[in-house]
């Protein structure tokens, strides 16, 4: 295993490099089965801002939770957040405490990166061992599936964790301290998440964040998703189904262009429309294994399109990567039995890495059978 990811299997192709060719037909690599591919209402390329569809994911105004004490984490909005983890896993959340303008310059610093010609992003180029830097696949299994995107990945945290400067693009030279800046706003918020979700339990606020190795512990990183124009969107996907490894993402969604599709509880997709400043969160496996699936991680996926490149920027919140995770105790009982096995996220995150995005199968895997619990 060790070896295998020390190098990706094939040459690595850019996305965007593909894209400019001017090609007709997008090549096979890039063709999913019929079965997963995005039926042809999906492929609207221009989100409109402004409320919601019905049919969207539920917004949470998080104001009052924001001004709230640590000890005062209850009430109407942390039943919301709940609610939300249970049902979909997923929802928007608007009156975060993260400045607009933060948001938006970290966006348009990342666009500045990704609109470079690919020779001057190739010094980046990433390799499986650590995935800090540009990459254009996640898997590293040979003639494995390819999504139509390119990537760029960094850790923020913890202090020792950090990817060093040769990871940081020097064009445009404000993307690190952007990025840093952006990191601990939006660490922030998740803690605050996390002390909602928690509350949500019935357990003390700061019980999740105990579980994750305490603040200091808590692995942070960012994913900043380019997703370039498609000839054939009604073939391929931008990201293959999967649902998160880690603990909570906190992603910024494009603000022009929607993709993001969420599995609905009748496996139906559901389309995320994004409100102008808010972010999407959504629950991580970690997150599913601690609570003993009270709290769901849900399948999504990314569909592109023919008129318009789309850009996201996912934060990812993470346990400390060394500590086994198992359900928590007070969520387990002899009615409600320990559903998963315990497993550091280290081990974890290796599945992913080395068979890419694949819908569920990583979380239903870690399920304890009778005989081992
Ligand atoms: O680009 C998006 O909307 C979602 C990205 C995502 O799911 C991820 O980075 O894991």
């Amino acid at each position: 295993m060790a070896d295998c990811m020390q190098e990706w299997p094939e040459p690595i192709v850019r996305v965007q490099a593909v894209a400019e060719s001017g090609l007709a037909a997008i090549p096979g690599c890039y063709v999913k089965p019929p079965h997963d591919r995005p039926a042809q209402q999906h492929l609207a390329a221009v989100a409109v801002l402004h409320e919601p569809s019905d049919t969207s994911i539920p917004v949470i105004d998080l104001g009052e939770l924001l001004a709230a004490d640590e000890g005062r984490i209850d009430g109407l909005i942390t039943e919301a957040v709940a609610a939300a983890c249970r049902d979909l896993g997923f929802f928007q959340v608007v009156n975060h405490g993260v400045a607009p303008e933060l948001m938006r310059a970290v966006r348009e610093a990342w666009r500045g990166f990704f609109r470079l010609p690919i020779s001057a992003k190739q010094q980046y180029a990433n390799q499986p061992r650590t995935y800090e830097g540009y990459g254009s696949r996640v898997g590293v299994q040979k003639g494995g599936p390819l999504d139509w995107g390119d990537y760029y990945f960094l850790h923020l945290a913890p202090e020792a964790a950090k990817s060093p400067d040769k990871y940081w693009p020097t064009n445009p030279a404000i993307c690190k301290e952007l990025s840093e800046e952006y990191g601990r706003e939006v660490t922030r918020l998740c803690e605050l998440l996390m002390a909602a979700m928690s509350a949500g339990l019935g357990v003390k606020p700061g019980r999740l964040q105990e579980e994750f190795g305490g603040a200091d512990g808590a692995g942070v990183c960012v994913r900043v998703n380019y997703y370039p124009r498609c000839p054939q969107p009604e073939l391929t996907l931008g990201l293959s189904s999967h649902s998160d490894p880690g603990g909570m993402t906190v992603l910024l969604a494009d603000e022009r262009v929607r993709g993001l599709q969420v599995r609905g509880r009748g496996g139906e997709w559901v389309t995320v429309d994004p409100i102008a400043d808010s972010f999407i969160v959504n629950v991580g496996d970690q997150i599913q294994v601690l609570t003993n699936a009270a709290y769901r991680s849900v399948e999504h996926r990314v569909t592109v399109n023919a008129d318009a490149e789309r850009l996201s920027v996912a934060m990812f919140y993470n346990p400390r990567s060394d500590l086994p995770l198992a359900p928590m105790a007070e969520l387990v009982s002899a009615e409600a039995p320990a559903l998963y096995k315990p497993m550091t996220f280290d081990e974890y995150r290796l599945y992913i890495r080395r068979m890419g995005p694949r819908g569920k199968s990583q979380v239903e895997s870690l399920k304890a059978k009778p005989d081992n619990r």
